[in-house]
């Protein structure tokens, strides 16, 4: 089945944290597939396209610092609803927001170490992935357990 992707990052105080294991896997049991990732230290020109939406926001500046200070995973996950039930999973953006039982909720406290970005849309999906990866970055390949996922 041909379904969306949406880019998912962890931040800099995930991967420091040793929460890679730990995020991959939540996206994992779900039943969404990885169909790219890679670890890089952004620069910060690179973070201030990626936050483009953001420029004017007070905390853009530390956003960026913050983004380019260390390794970030870069990953594009695929599935059924996957842009948004991955916003979901990740839960607020204000972790002291966030519900219990989201990647946030759990694993963050404050919100600008919030640990993972997602993308918030379509439109900002198609356009991260084109941002952070090349197409021949990204795999196509049926997942072993996808007819058990899917009807
Ligand atoms: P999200 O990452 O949930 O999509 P966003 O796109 O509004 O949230 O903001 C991007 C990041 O900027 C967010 O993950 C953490 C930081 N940020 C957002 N609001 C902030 C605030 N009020 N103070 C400090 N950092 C903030
Ligand atoms: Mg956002």
């Amino acid at each position: 089945a041909e379904f969306e992707h949406t880019f998912i990052a962890i931040k800099p105080d995930g991967v420091q944290r040793g929460l890679i294991a730990e995020i991959i896997s939540r996206f994992e049991r779900k039943g969404f597939k990885l169909v790219g990732i890679k670890i890089l230290t952004p620069s910060k020109e690179f973070a201030q396209k990626h936050y483009h939406d953001l420029t004017e926001r007070p905390f853009f500046n530390g956003l960026c610092e913050f983004l380019s200070s260390g390794p970030v995973i870069a990953m594009v996950w695929e599935g059924q609803g996957v842009i948004s039930y991955g916003r979901k999973l990740i839960g607020a953006t204000d972790p002291q927001k966030s519900e219990p039982g989201t990647i946030r909720g759990d694993l963050a406290v404050v919100v600008g170490r919030n640990i993972i970005h997602g993308s918030d849309g379509p439109e900002t999906a198609k356009n991260e992935i084109n941002l952070w990866f090349k197409p021949e970055e990204l795999v196509n390949y049926t997942g072993n357990s996808e007819k058990w996922i899917y009807e």
